[in-house]
């Protein structure tokens, strides 16, 4: 009885430092956020989020505590040639796959800076998931 006990405490253990190290199986990787020039308060901030588990996770937003506003986006080319950004609703990342949030493509669009984003310090944000989660990001500034 004794020694089932012990096994369902390390169980239970185990699956703590689990949960600690990945509440969500989700990585976010190699995370940024362009400095701002004078006078500009938005920027882009790119990462990569590695699924290490069995499930899909979908993102459905961003917050950023050092901004009015961060949404999805992602830069578009229209017909005539010109670029613009769309915002996403949700971007799905497939269980044991990455979405990459890069120049050029995917990016979390940071909005009304309460204040400028300097080369060398972070920002701080979270992505905000389907089922509630929300994942802290640390951004270097480059
Ligand atoms: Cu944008």
């Amino acid at each position: 009885m004794a020694k089932k006990f012990m096994i369902s405490i390390s169980i239970l253990l185990l699956s703590f430092a689990v949960f600690a190290e990945s509440p969500h199986g989700l990585v976010v990787k190699e995370a940024f956020a362009r400095a701002t020039p004078p006078g500009l308060t938005s920027s882009a901030a790119y990462l990569t989020v590695i699924n290490n588990s069995k499930e899909d996770f979908v993102i459905i937003g961003a917050n950023c505590p050092m901004a009015m506003a961060a949404e999805l986006h992602e830069d578009i080319k229209n017909s005539d040639g010109s670029a613009s950004m769309k915002h996403l609703r949700q971007v799905r990342v497939p269980a044991h796959g990455k979405v990459s949030f890069a120049p050029m493509g995917k990016h979390i669009m940071i909005m009304g800076l309460k204040q400028a984003l300097v080369k060398g310090k972070e920002l701080k944000l979270s992505l905000l998931l389907s089922n509630h989660q929300q994942i802290p990001v640390v951004a270097k500034i480059h």
